[in-house]
Order: C-alpha cells, then structure tokens, then sequence
C-alpha cells in the first residue's frame, strides 16, 4: 500500500498524485489536517509512505513510479534538483509570500524563460516522446500560475513553447484525473504552501527571505530601544547647528514641496510632503547620517494675489499672515525641520535671478511674443484667475468660466478665447495685448535631460517615475516662464523689468535660497565637493512630479555648475476625504487647524496619517476609521 500524508492544495503532493495516475498505481492520500500538530517525522507535508518506509522527499517519490532510462538519466534529475532548489523557492517567495524585491521577481520570470527555451526544441523537457518526472514536478508547481489570469499576465511574458508544453500536459487525461482526485487551486494560496514547506529545501530561499524580513531578535531590540530610549528619540534632532556635509559620512538633503502660502494646509498636504519627509529624516538621523531637512513657504504668484483681493490686503501681508499659520501647525504635528523659511526673501531673488541669467547666457533661453488679455482701467495683464467669461468650448454654455478652465464643463479654457471677457477686479471688458516673454529651450536641454533620467530615476518612487518618463516620451516642448504681474521676483534684464518670473521657476530654488537663510555655507548642500558627496531627496504630491523631475533638474542642468539634482523624488497619490477630493479652495476636507482644535494629540494624527499613506493608490480619511485605527490593538 502506498500511502501520501499531505495538507490539502499543495503542489508537491500534486506531483505524486499525477506520476501515480500516470503509472497507474493506486494511492491513498491521508489529508492531514495542520492545525493538529502531529506531523511525525520528516516534519514537513507531503510525505510518502510505501512499505513501511518513508519518502520524505516529493522528487524522489515521483521516481518511484516512473523510471528513467539510462540515456535520459542525468538530465532528468538536473532538472528535479533545479525545480526544487531555484524554481519553487522562487514561486514560494515571490508568489506566495508576495515578495516586492524586484531582483526576486526578475530572477522567477528568467527561471520561466529558462524553461521556454529548453522547450523551443523538444517536446517534452528530456525527449520528445515522453513526459519524464521532471515533466511531472515542474507542471504541478505551475499549474496555479499558469491557470491564474493576473499571475499568467504578469508572469508568463514572452513564453509560448513553455505555454504549448503546459497546455499538452494539462490536456492528458491522468492529469484532469489527479486534479478531480486531489484540486490545487489556481492563484496565491497554493505558493504560500509551497512557500512555507520549501524553506527547508533551498539556501537561497533563508537567504532572500532574511534579507528582506526582520528576525524575532530584531524586533524585540527594537520594542526595547523604542521602550527605554523615547527621550534619546525625542532628542535626536541636530543639537549643533548649521549641519554641514562631512567626508565619510553619508549626507542626506531632504526636502518637501513648498506649500502654497495663500491657505491653512489639510491633511492631504501634510501626509503628501511634510510628514512623509520628516519619518524618513528622523530614521536617517536615528542611523547616525548627516540629515538636514528643508522646507519653507512658497509665497509668489497668482494664488497670493488673489488671497490678497479677497482679503483687501497686501500681498507681502498674506505671507506674512499665512507663513505664521503654517509654521505653527507644522510645529503642532512635530515635524522636525532644520529649517522651515520662506521664498519672498533677497536670497531668493539674488539667487533666481543668477540662475535665470546663466542659463539665459548658456543659450537655454529665447523670447517670443504671447497674446494675453490686458485690463486697461486696472492697467494690467491678467492671470488666468483674474478673468471669466463665456465657456468657448463647443455645446458649453457656462457663463463664469475661469480664464483655465470651466467648472460648467470641466474643460480646460485658453483665456483669450473666453466669449465677453471680464476682469475679475473692475469687471470691465479686458483687451488682447500681445507681450514678450522669456521661454526656457526645454527641447535644447532635452538630450541631456534624457540622460540624466536615465541615471536618476531608479531610486525614485515608481509613480514619480512614470510621470516623468511620460513626459519625456510625449517630447518636451519650450516652456513660458516669465509673467506680466506685480508680485514676483523681478526679470533682471532690460525692457523686462516689470515682467516677474513664473511661479514655478522660482519656488524650487526656494530650497536652495531658503538653505542659504540657515547657513552661509549652504553651497556644501547643493554644490557639494568632491569628498563630501551629498544624496537628495525631495518629497511631494505626485501632482508636483513634472517641476521636481522636468522643469527644476533641467533648470539644474543648463546652469552647469554641479549643483546636486534628486536621487529620491518621492512622490505619493491623493488622499481623499470621506471618498471626496481635499480642497482648499472648496474649503472641503480637515484642515491643520481642524487637527488641532479636536484636542486629539498629533502622536495619533501622525499615526493615523502615516497609516493611511497614500503610497501606490490613493487613499480615504475617514473620522470612523481614524477612531477605529486608534482604539484597536496594534
Ligand atoms: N507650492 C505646489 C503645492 O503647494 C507648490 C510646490 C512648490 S515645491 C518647490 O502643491
Ligand atoms: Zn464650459
């Protein structure tokens, strides 16, 4: 009597049951129930039992029924040992216990392509009259892959004698018989049996698992050093000041977006930049590297002008106003800054305006002529949202559309083809002007670019990496930077002195301008020298991912002049409100003030934000859930 002792879907006993069928051998299976406990010895399911004696091993079981001929032998038996020691290690690790490493991932997709080409000339994986053992074991560890549409997608690229092979097989009546008698389902579950009952068999299955899991030892360090050194932890930020780059250290830049200054940040915005930016600051400082983490207020541009109408006053006002607001909440959430300053400050002109002008003297820059609509009683051009008029846009009949979009058909607008235009300000009819503005030669600087994304964009986060690659592949076009308004950093150069710079040409020289605010020796940070090399990474929303990873490098890179570009540009999804859009403007979501006023201490807050990071898909906050999450054990 042949007996196999197994647990139920687990494609190592699949095996036996098929080299049975096919043999035509009876055998009985005793399912083993896990729970109980009462594995005898080998210890590990399947097992096969066969005269009192015990086959411990699924492979040799298989041999059992089915003998090979001399001539085959060695063949058949490299393969045996392969699909035990690479093969199913691999589909254990990377399927059932849905390893993220991507070289593990890599390396299972060449094992898949190692067999296709074995099988472009042969029929079978040995011969091509018949299925050996080899055959027997390898089509029963792919079976649930190949019969899982998500898995076979992913998988199975560019394999189609390795497909025609498995097809064969599953077409043969002993295999649709072993399946009736013993199922293993197609999918996941199944790997995380052969994932659990394969550590024994492979090196290479402990070794990767190690690498990328935290041993019980670990873990108990940790809880005792989170335990007894929560002052140590408290303390970790830099106590000497200015922190400067060091040789043989590792010199960490972070940055988060700027956020606008015209409006109370929510959470959406301190979970996208500032919190994300401060745990990974504060767990490169716990590691002992030479962090400083930057931010500040981005303060030009229209969004500040309109707050200002509407507040009747000044511009300068509102950053001031707003600039005190945000510091404040960020000091509430604990974000451990080096520095949090501000864009509307002399370094940051002196700065933009030398950087405007060395690519301008590189020959990154060029002039054109752009039609705008011009308001002759407020003597101005207006911005976008300084003008609203009738939809343009075929079968729209909105009347308040804004000068970029219109909110009755949510298309994008172009200003100047609004019908009966108003200015926002005096309401009277504005009039197309055509004006001179500077445009950066982004096609000019795009080979270079192109090579630097290349080099870059590897440590990037995979969202930010395909924004960007999108970009680059769709073909840069040269973009206006220079604007007719008030409040700005002045163009430096005659006959456009009372033109300022685009908004996004200035705010991230925000970071270096806003370093320079903290030390004079900021130049160590973003031009560093040879031998204290420095990392940067910038955190942000993933709707800042062109600026970050398009418009700022290659502004960078036509100065020439060394300055450190990002490794890491971090960027997350949206998180939404109670499955809304967070809007400042709306005045729709939870707001930093709002955190603060619900007496809930911002530990739980950043918990519960960090808990809902919107890392690959957008996310939802919601008051129950925030409750829930707090309550429960963790
Ligand atoms: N202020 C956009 C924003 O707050 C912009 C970021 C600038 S980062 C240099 O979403
Ligand atoms: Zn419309």
């Amino acid at each position: 009597m042949i007996t196999i002792h197994t647990n139920e879907n687990n494609p190592s006993t699949l095996k036996l049951v098929i080299a049975a069928a096919y043999t035509k051998k009876e055998v009985q299976l005793n399912i083993i129930n896990l729970n109980e406990k009462n594995i005898k010895p080998p210890g590990h399911l399947p097992y096969f039992e066969v005269d009192d004696e015990i086959i411990f091993s699924a492979n040799a079981g298989v041999q059992y029924f089915l003998s090979v001929d001399k001539q085959h032998e060695i063949k058949v038996k490299e393969w045996l040992e392969w699909e035990s020691t690479v093969l199913s290690p691999y589909l254990g690790i990377v399927i059932g216990n849905s390893s993220k490493v991507k070289q593990l991932k890599d390396k299972l997709i060449s094992c898949l392509k190692k067999l296709n080409s074995n099988l472009e000339n042969l029929q079978y994986l040995t011969n091509n009259s018949t299925p050996s053992a080899c055959d027997i074991c390898i089509w029963s560890v792919i079976h649930p892959l190949a019969n899982n549409e998500n898995l076979n997608k992913e998988f199975l690229i560019e394999v189609p004698a390795l497909l025609k092979w498995f097809k064969n097989l599953e077409s043969q009546p002993y295999i649709a018989e072993s399946l009736k008698k013993y199922p293993v389902s197609a999918g996941q579950a199944a790997y995380q049996i052969l994932f659990n009952s394969a550590k024994y068999i492979a090196e290479v299955t402990a070794s990767d698992v190690n690498d990328e899991s935290i041993t019980s030892e670990e873990l108990e360090a940790a809880e005792k050093a989170w335990k007894n050194n929560i002052p140590v932890l408290k303390d970790q930020k830099n106590t000497v000041t200015p922190v400067l780059p060091k040789a043989n250290e590792k010199n960490i830049l972070i940055t988060s977006a700027l956020p606008y200054v015209n409006n109370v940040p929510h959470l959406g915005n301190i979970i996208g930049c500032v919190l994300s930016a401060d745990v990974f600051a504060r767990f490169s400082r716990l590691c002992n590297h030479n962090v400083l983490y930057i931010c500040g207020t981005d303060e030009y541009g229209t969004a500040t002008e309109t707050k200002a109408l509407e507040e009747g006053i000044s511009c300068q006002a509102i950053c001031d106003k707003y600039f005190k607001i945000h510091n404040a909440i960020y000091e509430w959430f604990n974000i451990s800054f080096d520095h949090f300053g501000r864009t509307s400050t002399p370094e940051q002109t002196e700065l933009c305006q030398d950087i405007f002008l060395e690519l301008n003297g590189n020959g990154f820059m060029f002039t054109d002529s752009v039609e705008q609509l011009h308001c002759e009683k407020c003597n101005r051009f207006l911005a976008d949202r300084f003008v609203e008029g009738g939809c343009p846009n075929v079968g729209c009949t909105y009347e308040d559309a804004r000068g970029d979009q219109c909110d009755g058909c949510g298309k994008l607008v172009n200003a100047i083809e609004l019908k009966n235009p108003r200015c926002k300000v005096c309401g009277d009819t504005p009039k197309i002007k055509t004006s001179t503005q500077f445009f950066m030669d982004l096609p000019k600087l795009e080979p270079l670019l192109l090579h630097w994304f290349k080099m870059s964009s590897p440590g990037w986060s995979s969202n930010a990496q395909t924004i960007g690659r999108a970009w680059l592949k769709e073909g840069l076009k040269p973009r206006c930077i220079t604007r007719d308004l008030k409040w700005g950093i002045p163009v430096p150069l005659d006959g456009f002195r009372d033109k300022v710079f685009y908004v996004w040409f200035d705010a991230p020289i925000g970071y270096m301008s806003i370093t320079k605010r903290y030390t004079e020796h900021w130049q160590k940070w973003w031009k560093p020298e040879a031998d204290c090399p420095v990392t940067l990474y910038n955190f942000m929303a993933k709707d800042n991912v062109p600026f970050h990873s398009i418009m700022f490098p290659a502004t960078l890179l036509g100065c020439n002049r060394g300055y450190v570009t990002v490794s890491h540009l971090m960027a997350t999804e949206y998180l939404n409100y109670e499955d809304g859009k967070f809007s400042k403007s709306r005045g729709v979501g939870v707001f930093g003030t709002d955190a603060q006023n619900t007496k809930i201490p911002s530990d739980v807050w950043r918990f519960y934000l960090l808990y809902l990071r919107p890392e690959s898909q957008d996310s939802n906050f919601n008051w129950t859930d925030l409750a829930t999450k707090n309550n429960s054990n963790y």
